[in-house]
């Protein structure tokens, strides 16, 4: 495999998905591969967060159906606010998995409307390739594979997936843990450097190990960052591991 068609600058001239060039310019820019996994319980420490961690990552990650004091303009609207002062993007992660009219509603309508702020989304491709044409405007990132022990996306389930994902034209990436094909971006969760697991069945890798074997373009850090005393410096910590350990595997 040539080396130079891992590289983020490669990808951003060959990718064509407007929010994918988008990401991969704020990695260039602010040399992160970070994305920051916001699973948090209220509005007041989802905006703490986001403002700590911002200046190191290209996406904030969010579940907004944790949020227990959900409320679109006091939750949404400032979290906008701070997206676009520290330069990331938003991504919910929805992990849609039902037909399109339904994914469709979802996405617009309720109380989160989605559709309305998220650069991203998540979405099982359970439902089949047209399932996914109505998520217009936003980068879709494709559930492939699982970080978590005895899940059901199995070799067979992955690669038929990945081939969704690869045709359809609101797909930029995936969640997995295996190698994507060059066209796709990867994104990994299950990504911490202290601990392997989480007794709740989460199996956790270094930054190292998975840029170094799954090429993965996106780590993906939750706990590691908002249970750490400081979360901040846990952050630009991840940042720098997260940037030498891409940097390594080009080599
Ligand atoms: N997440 C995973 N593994 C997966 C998928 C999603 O951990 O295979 I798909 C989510 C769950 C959580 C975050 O929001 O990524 C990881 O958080 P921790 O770093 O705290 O384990």
């Amino acid at each position: 495999e040539d080396p130079k068609h891992l590289t983020y600058e490669y990808k951003l001239e060959n990718l064509e998905h407007s929010k994918a060039k988008k990401l991969l310019e704020i990695a260039l820019e602010k040399k992160s591969n970070l994305i920051a996994s916001a699973d948090v319980l209220t509005t007041k420490e989802l905006h703490e967060f986001a403002e700590k961690t911002g200046p190191h990552i290209v996406a904030l990650k969010t579940h907004m159906d944790v949020i227990t004091d959900f409320d679109y303009d006091q939750t949404i609207l400032p979290l906008i606010d701070i997206a676009a002062k520290h330069n990331f993007m938003l991504m919910e992660d929805r992990k849609f998995a039902d037909i399109g009219n339904t994914q469709d509603l979802q996405y617009s309508y309720g109380m989160y409307k989605i559709s309305n702020w998220a650069d991203l989304i998540t979405s099982h491709v359970i439902g089949g390739y047209s399932s996914l044409d109505y998520f217009h405007n936003c980068g879709v990132i494709a559930i492939l594979g699982m970080s978590s022990e005895g899940t059901l996306t199995d070799k067979n389930y992955r690669d038929e997936a990945t081939k969704i994902a690869q045709s359809h034209p609101n797909i930029i990436g995936g969640v997995a843990q295996n190698e994507l094909p060059e066209e796709l971006l990867l994104f990994t969760p299950g990504v911490n450097m202290e601990t392997s697991g989480d007794g709740k069945g989460q199996q956790y890798n270094t930054p190292d190990h998975v840029f170094r074997n799954l090429h993965t373009d996106f780590i993906i850090v939750g706990r590691g960052i908002y249970k750490a005393e400081n979360p901040e410096q846990a952050a630009l910590s991840y940042k720098i591991a997260g940037w030498e350990a891409y940097e390594a595997s080009l080599n």
